[in-house]
């Protein structure tokens, strides 16, 4: 098995495809994705563009969707949800769809959408994903994390690091035999200096900072657990996770 992290999309190689994608956006939707999914909504799924995404959930009965949309870190004004994680309980999730777009995760996805298996993680189900990961020894595995828009971002690569640590332990490979490219060591160091205060890390980055400007303290602190969720948000069609 070989692993390679990207930073951003901007920064994936676009003449190629792994066997197994991850999308990473930490802050906040690969978060709220897989909230979406452990609280038992029916699919999530991703659009870069809002007029497609109210184009195609208007198809879908008003009962058995929801729309989360952001921009700029705030709601997608006349959407039901915007992307806090925090949002999504059962009791607002259950058996629904989410038809969700924001502006650097949901890109993520959509630059890996063609890749035979492509998975959105977060800290919050790394433990899930690297099961994934362990159970199917996929030969090529991406780590794309969103960054801010086109810029790296410092709890994505911290997420691609926890999930590069857990496969160097559990795999018996070392770091050098497992890494594709430099980004893979620099995201485990990162992960390693950080491990133990990952909140303290999510508040140095520019768009913590960010969300700590827009009152989402809670979300830094949601976001920033370790392997809180054993679920696999896995796309089943195009844009589509379950
Ligand atoms: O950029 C994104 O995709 C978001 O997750 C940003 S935010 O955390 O919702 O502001």
């Amino acid at each position: 098995m070989k692993l390679f992290v990207y930073h951003t999309p901007e920064l994936t190689p676009t003449d190629k495809a792994p066997e197994c994608a991850i999308a990473v956006d930490v802050l906040r939707a690969t978060s709220t994705i897989a909230t979406v999914l452990a609280a038992g909504g029916e699919a999530v799924q991703v659009f870069s563009d809002l007029d497609q995404l109210i184009e195609v959930s208007e198809k879908w009965p008003s009962e058995k969707r929801l729309r989360a949309g952001e921009r700029g870190g705030a709601k997608v004004a006349g959407f039901e949800l915007g992307n806090s994680p925090l949002d999504c309980t059962p009791e607002v999730v259950q058996g629904r769809r989410l038809f969700i777009s924001t502006t650097n995760g949901t890109r993520a996805l959509q630059r890996v959408q063609d890749s035979p298996s492509v998975l959105a993680a977060a800290l919050i189900n790394r433990a899930a994903v690297v099961q994934y990961v362990l159970d199917k020894q996929p030969e090529t595995v991406w780590i794309v994390g969103s960054g801010w828009e086109g810029s790296y971002s410092l709890e994505d690569t911290v997420c691609a690091g926890a999930i590069a640590h857990s496969l160097v332990q559990q795999t018996k490979l070392s770091q050098e035999e497992l890494a594709g490219n430099d980004e893979v060591i620099s995201a485990i160091a990162l992960y390693s200096q950080w491990q133990d205060n990952l909140l303290g890390l999510l508040h140095q980055a520019s768009h913590g900072q960010r969300l700590l400007r827009l009152d989402c303290l809670d979300d830094l602190k949601y976001c920033s657990q370790t392997d809180i969720l054993d679920v696999l948000p896995i796309q089943h069609e195009t844009g589509v996770l379950k």
